[in-house]
């Protein structure tokens, strides 16, 4: 998993599926780079081998703005990765970004433990992320998982792990993968009943997994609101002291969080202070579980993204399920208006 061109061509042996593109490395020959933006069809983006989490990547819509684009996302790659490599592949214009937990242990035992759906985020931060996906049938994600936890095996993974997925159109396209816990692991814990950070040490340790791929069942449906020290609608970070922390309970509410009443939310650091997770029998149960832990929560002294996620919670598309990666920033568009 070195760097995101080689992770990809691991992928491709694998038989993961992959988003088109550039079969490697991008050439420096403008003619060649031409040749393959034609096969893979416009628009096409070029992504930086040593980026990742959405930096060093360009979009490019025509030919004319090829090479000049691919020169300057080389440029780029080289001052922030010190790797000027970068690759190209299609560009997805309306995905959701699924993602699939793996989890392996030295002995060439892998497990997948299911999907997140983490498609509501802005800025590519996550602010809310669910398990399971929404309208995706069962039987395809047990074929991705499956891809996945054979490419563990060939390459001898050990460790917790995410491989991140474009789904576009009934598809899934692989275009990453974590090698590490993830802040919305959470919700993959809740439905499958694994703790992952105990399984990830064990492992870590030289042990065996504890459960094989048929013990690993799905039960009901939860999600996970990030709480951020930030203004709600503005994004400006909120650092200060709390002067009043209530956290919410009850059945099927987990609260990750360190803070308390009379806690200093430093200014120099993330900003999230806190992790909001329920589960319920259904995704409708849990969104009501989420309305009214939002409702109890009480955060004073700073502002924070609570009321943010209260509003989308009653929000008749994030309701209806399945929203893609631009969802958010659009809808906060809209609400300026
Ligand atoms: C893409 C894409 C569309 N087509 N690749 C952004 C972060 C990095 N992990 C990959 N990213 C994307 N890659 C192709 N071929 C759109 C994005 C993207 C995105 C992906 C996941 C979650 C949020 C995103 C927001 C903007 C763009």
């Amino acid at each position: 998993m070195g760097d995101k061109v080689s992770a990809k061509q691991s992928m491709i042996r694998a038989g993961v599926p992959c988003v088109p593109g550039s079969d490697g490395e991008l050439p420096d020959d403008p003619v060649a780079i031409r040749r393959i933006a034609r096969s893979v069809g416009y628009p096409v983006i070029i992504k930086a081998a040593g980026g990742g989490g959405g930096r060093g990547m360009r979009v490019v819509h025509t030919e004319a703005a090829l090479v000049n684009a691919v020169q300057m996302t080389k440029a780029e790659a080289e001052t922030a990765f010190g790797n000027p490599a970068v690759y190209m592949e299609k560009f997805l214009q309306n995905p959701r970004h699924i993602e699939i937990q793996v989890i392996a242990d030295k002995f060439k035992n892998a497990v997948y433990l299911g999907e997140r759906d983490c498609s509501m985020q802005r800025r590519h931060q996550k602010v809310i992320e669910e398990a399971p996906a929404p309208g995706i049938p069962r039987k395809l994600i047990e074929k991705i998982g499956e891809r996945c936890v054979a490419a563990c095996k060939k390459i001898g993974y050990r460790g917790a792990g995410t491989f991140e997925f474009l789904y576009e159109n009934g598809e899934f396209y692989f275009i990453e993968m974590n090698t590490r816990v993830q802040v919305e692991h959470p919700v993959t814990e809740w439905i499958t009943g694994v703790d992952i950070v105990k399984t990830q040490i064990m492992v870590a340790a030289g042990e065996k997994l504890p459960f094989t791929q048929r013990q690993i069942e799905i039960h009901g449906h939860a999600i996970e609101c990030r709480i951020n020290a930030e203004d709600p609608y503005k994004f400006i970070p909120s650092p200060g002291r709390i002067t009043m922390w209530h956290a919410p309970g009850g059945p099927g509410v987990r609260v990750d969080s360190h803070v308390y009443t009379n806690y200093f939310v430093p200014p120099n650091y993330d900003s999230m202070i806190g992790k909001l997770i329920v589960h319920g029998d259904t995704r409708e149960e849990a969104i009501a579980r989420m309305r009214t832990a939002l409702l109890e929560t009480v955060v004073e002294g700073i502002n924070t993204n609570v009321p943010l996620h209260r509003e989308l919670m009653v929000d008749a598309k994030f309701n209806a399920g399945g929203t893609n990666i631009h969802y958010l920033e659009q809808w906060l568009e809209e609400r300026k208006r």
